[in-house]
């Protein structure tokens, strides 16, 4: 395994590989796809199934990326890796990265299984869900990954229902237990991280899996300039964390000094404005009782 000096946003490529896409003003999840494909260079290929990264890259005949990419089926991101990657191998091609980036819906829910096959043959590829905790592309429905008291189209809000009453699947722990070799969670709003996590990731054999929060300024009911700063704020309340699985073992990357207020996180988005104060108290109940488990089982 090589290890290269740790990328960061000073010092990562020029190059631009992701760009005239058709993405709203502040969109996370370009911007997590544009920054990875930058860490990655111009010998990937990238599999991107429905979701909102394929609908506003792929427009023929503008095509949106500079290096080789194709739209799956929705639920095919982690299947059609697998032959990209045993492709190119039978060619004899071997310096390339061959990375998936699928939606929260197009990895908890319908590629869940062609994703844990992939890891199974520990197949040589990198797999980024760039979560917005709901199906963006058609109109704001529920996925798996969308957090306890969301209101999306398919998880109302009103005076009986407080939107969505489910937690938040934990696709990163349900991603280690496979013993995949490398798994991390990121955020854009902690963008020198998730760029060295896939730094890391293109220097280890087998299937990597990244994790990364993607606002999305039109299904949160946010500002298109509060991206950034959201995808932070969710890290620094301690409703999302910054943790890579590897070598069997869980290591926190980030432990904020003390909690930001998660009152204040919610209410600036327009899908949680409807909570109540006993709304709120379940989801710190919620967040407390996560980390006592990562205190206990995270290096
Ligand atoms: C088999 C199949 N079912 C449903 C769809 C319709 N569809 C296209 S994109 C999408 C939403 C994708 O949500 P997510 O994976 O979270 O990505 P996002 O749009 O949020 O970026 C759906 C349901 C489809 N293309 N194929
Ligand atoms: S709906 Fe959301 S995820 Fe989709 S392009 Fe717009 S901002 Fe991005
Ligand atoms: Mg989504």
């Amino acid at each position: 395994m090589t290890v290269s000096k740790p990328v960061t946003a000073k010092t990562i490529s020029k190059d631009e590989f992701f760009y005239g896409h058709k993405a709203c003003a502040g969109c996370g999840g370009s911007l997590a796809v544009r920054i990875a494909l930058k860490v990655l260079g111009k010998n990937t290929v990238a599999v991107l199934p429905a979701g909102c990264m394929s609908a506003v890259g792929f427009n023929f005949p503008q095509l949106c990326f500079s290096n080789n990419a194709i739209i799956s089926t929705f639920a095919g991101t982690a299947s059609m890796l697998t032959g990209v990657e045993a492709g190119l191998r039978a060619q004899g091609i071997t310096d390339f990265n061959a990375v998936g980036f699928a939606g929260d819906g197009g990895t908890a829910d319908i590629g869940l299984q062609a994703l844990s096959g992939a890891i199974d043959r520990n197949d040589d590829i990198i797999y980024i869900c760039y979560d917005n905790e709901a199906y963006m592309n058609t109109g704001i429905q529920k996925s798996s990954l969308t957090p306890f008291g969301a209101r999306t189209t398919t998880t109302p809000a009103g005076q009986n229902i407080h939107g969505n009453i489910r937690p938040k699947k934990n696709m990163f722990e349900i991603v280690a237990a496979h013993g995949i070799p490398y798994a991390a969670t990121a955020s854009i709003g902690y963008i020198n991280d998730f760029m060295q996590k896939v730094q890391k990731a293109s220097e280890i054999r087998g299937t990597k899996y990244i994790h990364v929060i993607a606002p999305c300024p039109t299904g949160w009911g946010i500002d298109t300039s509060e991206t950034v700063e959201i995808a932070k704020e969710v890290v620094d309340t301690g409703l999302w964390y910054l943790a890579e699985y590897e070598n069997g073992e869980f290591k926190l990357n980030h432990r904020p000094k003390e909690f930001a207020s998660v009152e204040h996180y919610l209410t600036r988005q327009s899908r949680f404005r409807h909570l109540t104060d006993e709304d709120i108290e379940i989801i710190k109940t919620s967040r407390d009782k996560k980390w006592e488990y990562i205190n206990k089982n995270f290096g």
